[in-house]
């Protein structure tokens, strides 16, 4: 496809960037944000993430792109470390599956926070049970290699996949995403609401975070707080942003 010889030059002129979406607890604070990756494309206009990763995937690009994704983050942080108002926050970067299983990732990630000179523990990876068609033993060394450095990590789109529950208890995450197809489903039905007691409850038996994703509405985030979440993410706090309007805001809460 078109797409596919574009997304080279995309990269090369500039045309990536990174979107930072709050992530805010249950006191209304914002405690970070998630990256995520946008596409401008010079007549296509914003092209989606879920549209052009996977053709990134399928051409092997997907190393090379994960890696302008961390490094872009890192530099983001090692900015943050220097300002009072954005010191604290934590960043959470998706990494696709064939991108954690490079033989190479850790290194890339020890280098970059190296490089950066940043306070690791502010580096969270967005992971999916997809990394785990590696093999949970291997999945969980590298894991454990990478959390040495400093970074933590996050179960993504949780309660989408095919794993049994067993990986969670060897793989050292310290946060689950309830995804948001879980959070639009406890809106229509008890059932929808009965699910996401039971995602909190496997959490908490964990000694998990939970972070719900896709928050829309007042109700919404009224139910997942009483259900005992504790970071929320979506429209109702925030859409994804550039940085400079990132920045911004967290200035003007200060
Ligand atoms: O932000 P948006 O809803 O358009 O993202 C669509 C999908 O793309 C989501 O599944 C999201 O996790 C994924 N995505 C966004 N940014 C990145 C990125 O930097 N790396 C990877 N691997 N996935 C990303
Ligand atoms: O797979 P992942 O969870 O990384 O994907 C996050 C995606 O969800 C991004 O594409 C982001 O733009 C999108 N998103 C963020 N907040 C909301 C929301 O409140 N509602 C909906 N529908 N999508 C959201
Ligand atoms: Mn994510
Ligand atoms: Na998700």
């Amino acid at each position: 496809r078109g797409l596919a010889r574009e997304l080279l030059g995309a990269m090369r002129r500039g045309e990536l960037s990174l979107a930072y979406q709050p992530q805010v607890d249950r006191d209304g604070r914002i405690t970070g944000a998630e990256a995520l990756l946008r596409w401008n494309h010079p007549t296509r206009g914003a092209v989606s993430p879920a549209e052009f990763i996977p053709v990134a995937e399928d051409l092997g690009l997907m190393p090379v792109l994960g890696a302008w994704v961390l490094d872009q983050a890192c530099g983001t942080l090692a900015r943050w470390k220097a300002d009072p108002a954005l010191t604290r926050l934590t960043l959470s970067v998706n990494v696709s599956a064939s991108q954690f299983n490079e033989s190479d990732f850790t290194t890339t990630v020890r280098q970059l926070v190296e490089s950066h000179a940043i306070d690791s523990t502010r580096l969270r990876l967005e992971l999916t049970e997809n990394v785990l068609l590696a093999g949970l033993e291997p999945v969980a060394e590298k894991m454990e290699a990478l959390k040495r450095t400093g970074v933590t990590f996050s179960l993504d789109d949780f309660g989408t996949g095919y794993s049994s529950l067993a990986y969670l208890r060897r793989l050292p995450v310290t946060e689950l995403k309830i995804d948001r197809s879980f959070v639009a489903g406890a809106s229509d039905s008890d059932r929808g609401q009965a699910l996401v007691r039971s995602i909190v409850s496997i959490a908490s038996d964990l000694d998990l975070n939970v972070v719900a994703e896709g928050v829309e509405t007042a109700a919404q985030h009224a139910f997942l707080r009483d259900t005992g979440c504790h970071l929320f993410q979506g429209w109702l706090f925030g859409r994804p942003v550039p940085r400079d309007d990132f920045e911004l805001i967290l200035r003007e809460r200060q």
